[in-house]
């Protein structure tokens, strides 16, 4: 099988890990890179051996030459590229947070469907071994019937410095942080139907909200907690783990910090480590994330031989995204705002 061939845009911060998940893949290759930012795309290019550099996006595409685009740049842009790629007839992969609106996720999904191309938000954090972990002990049916749970991400790590532009935006933990927390709460008990938020600002520094709570209601009638913080200063500095408690009718799972997975079921612990590998690449304690690249990078590439839908499509994405909205809403508002009325 030949190598299908990918061109990424937004060789900034974190797209560097995206980068040494796709040398890494098996099944593709990334061609050509995209940066406004000409030192940037020479980095990446010089420490990847791209030759093929755009300064603009319009002119990559004009060049084309690739089967799908990786976009690693930040929010106000995915709208504007990924209906760029859906014009050129290109599947597309585009970062967290899908969009700054509702109504801009909506037309990005709608203009890839309305050009029969791929599309899937890179949601990658449901792609990290622990949660893979809970999500197979719960599968196992050894804790029962789940009827509660709590997605639990709080830190005191400073993002800051490698992501200065989370210190400016209006919003901060959820549309960051939390959308992760939100996909790892619906891929482990299901969709949501409601959310009742509260957030708070601790960290005088930044503009947006840095603590948050969501109480979510969900199809099958679970209910789960999903909490996330970067004001929290622990012992032991946790980022960038996610916690989980489940609670079933025969018994319960705890992910607790450390990667120690309890499964407590018919009177007996099941305890294991489920610390992802550090890839050959991987710069602790990112390691957890970045494993989580190179997954969900590899699910791509399968989805696509096999056309087959990604698990974070944009379609699948918009119910991830409406939490965010929902979250917003809610703890602007003080009441609960229920799923249906911001997908509309
Ligand atoms: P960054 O600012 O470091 O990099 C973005 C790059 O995109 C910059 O170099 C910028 O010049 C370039 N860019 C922006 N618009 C462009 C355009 N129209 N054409 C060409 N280049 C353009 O940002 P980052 O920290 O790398 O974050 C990028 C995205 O990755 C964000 O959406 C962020 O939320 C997301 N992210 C995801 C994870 C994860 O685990 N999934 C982790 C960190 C960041
Ligand atoms: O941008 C965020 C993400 O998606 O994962 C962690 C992060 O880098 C900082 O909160």
């Amino acid at each position: 099988m030949t190598d299908l061939k990918g061109a990424l845009i937004g060789c900034g911060f974190f797209a560097v890990n995206q980068m040494h998940g796709w040398r890494d893949a098996e099944g593709a290759r990334i061609v050509a890179i995209c940066d406004r930012d000409p030192e940037r795309l020479k980095a990446v290019g010089d420490a990847f051996g791209i030759q093929r550099r755009y300064t603009s996006a319009e002119d990559l595409f004009a060049d084309g030459g690739f089967d799908f685009v990786d976009i690693a740049t930040t929010v106000g842009s995915h709208r504007g590229l990924v209906e760029m790629a859906a014009r050129h007839g290109v599947a597309t992969i585009c970062q967290k947070p899908i969009a700054p609106t509702m109504e801009d996720a909506k037309a990005m999904v709608s203009a890839c469907a309305k050009s029969g191309v791929a599309f899937m938000v890179h949601e990658n954090f449901r792609w990290q071994s622990p949660i893979r972990a809970v999500k197979a002990a719960i599968d196992s049916g050894a804790i029962g019937e789940v009827f509660w749970g709590r997605v639990s991400f709080r830190s005191g790590y400073d993002v800051f410095s490698g992501q200065p532009y989370l210190a400016t935006g209006k919003r901060f933990i959820i549309e960051d942080l939390g959308i992760h927390a939100l996909d790892v709460a619906r891929y482990i008990f299901g969709d949501a139907t409601a959310v009742t938020a509260r957030t708070r600002r601790v960290n005088p520094a930044i503009a947006g909200e840095d603590v948050a709570t969501m109480l979510l209601d969900h199809d099958g009638g679970i209910t789960s907690v999903v909490d996330c913080s970067y004001a929290t200063k622990l012992p032991i500095e946790p980022f960038p783990e996610t916690l989980m408690e489940v609670d079933g009718s025969k018994g319960t799972l705890r992910l607790t910090q450390g990667y120690h997975l309890a499964v407590h079921s018919k009177g007996a612990t099941k305890l294991t480590n489920v610390e992802p590998p550090a890839l050959s690449w991987a710069s602790p304690p990112w390691h957890n994330i970045q494993e989580s690249v190179a997954l969900i990078q590899q699910h791509w590439i399968e989805a696509l031989c096999a056309g087959r839908e990604p698990d974070t499509s944009g379609r699948d994405n918009l119910e991830t995204f409406a939490l965010v909205e929902a979250s917003y809403l809610s703890a602007a508002e003080g009441r609960t705002v229920s799923l249906a009325e911001v997908l509309g």
